[in-house]
């Protein structure tokens, strides 16, 4: 790869080289499926096509958190698109999100199926499936929308940007990892100055807005993301370092976190969930030594 500061781009850019990044032999410039191959459906209505990372631990912790409130018609089948594989450049996983990204969700109990894409888009139509989650009142649900839709147009400046340059990209570049850190600790302080009078992000209750932030900004808090909390100063924001460890204790977080992981310890992941028995029964190590 040329180095930054010798590049000159040329007219037209062509896909002649892998960039050496860590996503190098999945990303393409075009969009479209590589390959034939059909999705998997189980026995529930819900069908979610997943792996779990920030994106799609979103909508795993939001069903967890809907069957622990008791609504069994949130059961549902996950099941993993690693994307390091290029699953997600299947032709069934295409019919599902034409974007060919983590999470996908089909609703077999709409006739004809219904197919939801986009983290926030999932999150919104199962808040409003279940009537949960989703504040009634027009101007407290408006307040929770805006922030759930101040995650979805956030975070790829986090991801995309700081997590990109800070932590994957083969060469360090000071000027992208000094814009994309302004940017991303600008970010926490909008989120620390919002925790320091609201318990949650759209005040005393827990929403989809809090399921969408926490786990990406959450996340790079407690450390789990890009390694990088001490480079961001984590300690610094109390109140959204508060916020993030208290929901990180929920029994339902910490379900949502293990379905369709593929790294970490193996009593935490539990590749496929079918059922609720699953994370008793089915994680990793259990499998692993079942064999
Ligand atoms: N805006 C999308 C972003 C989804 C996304 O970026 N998913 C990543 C994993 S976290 C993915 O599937 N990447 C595969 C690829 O880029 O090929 C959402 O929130 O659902």
């Amino acid at each position: 790869m040329t180095d930054p500061s010798d590049y000159t781009p040329p007219k037209v850019w062509k896909w002649e080289n892998e960039n050496g990044g860590p996503f190098a032999s999945t990303n393409r410039p075009i969009a479209g499926p590589t390959h034939e191959k059909e999705l998997p459906i189980g026995k529930h209505p819900l069908q979610l096509y997943s792996l779990g990372t920030p994106n799609g631990v979103k909508v795993t912790i939001l069903l967890e958190e809907l069957l622990a409130l008791g609504y069994d018609d949130a059961e549902y089948d996950a099941w993993m698109i690693k994307i390091s594989d290029g699953d997600q450049f299947g032709s069934g996983f295409i019919d599902v999100n034409p974007n060919s990204k983590i999470p996908a969700l089909m609703d077999h109990s709409t006739n004809p199926p219904t197919r939801v894409f986009e983290s926030g888009a999932i999150l919104l139509y199962l808040a409003e499936k279940f009537n949960a989650f989703l504040p009634r009142d027009p101007a407290d649900r408006a307040e929770c929308l805006s922030w759930l839709m101040w995650q979805m147009g956030s975070a790829p400046y986090l991801g995309g940007g700081f997590g990109h340059f800070y932590h994957y990209a083969p060469v360090k570049n000071q000027y992208a990892i000094d814009r994309f850190t302004m940017e991303t600790k600008r970010q926490l302080d909008v989120l620390e100055r919002r925790l320091t009078d609201n318990r949650y992000m759209c005040g005393d209750e827990y929403t989809i807005a809090d399921i969408a932030i926490w786990p990406w900004y959450g996340g790079l808090l407690l450390g789990r993301q890009y390694d990088a909390a001490e480079f961001i100063d984590a300690e610094s924001y109390t109140n959204a370092m508060r916020w993030a460890k208290e929901i990180d204790a929920r029994e339902t977080v910490k379900r949502g976190r293990m379905v369709n992981k593929h790294r970490g310890e193996l009593h935490e992941q539990l590749h496929e969930r079918h059922d609720a028995s699953d994370f008793d029964t089915k994680t990793a190590d259990k499998l692993a030594a079942a064999e």
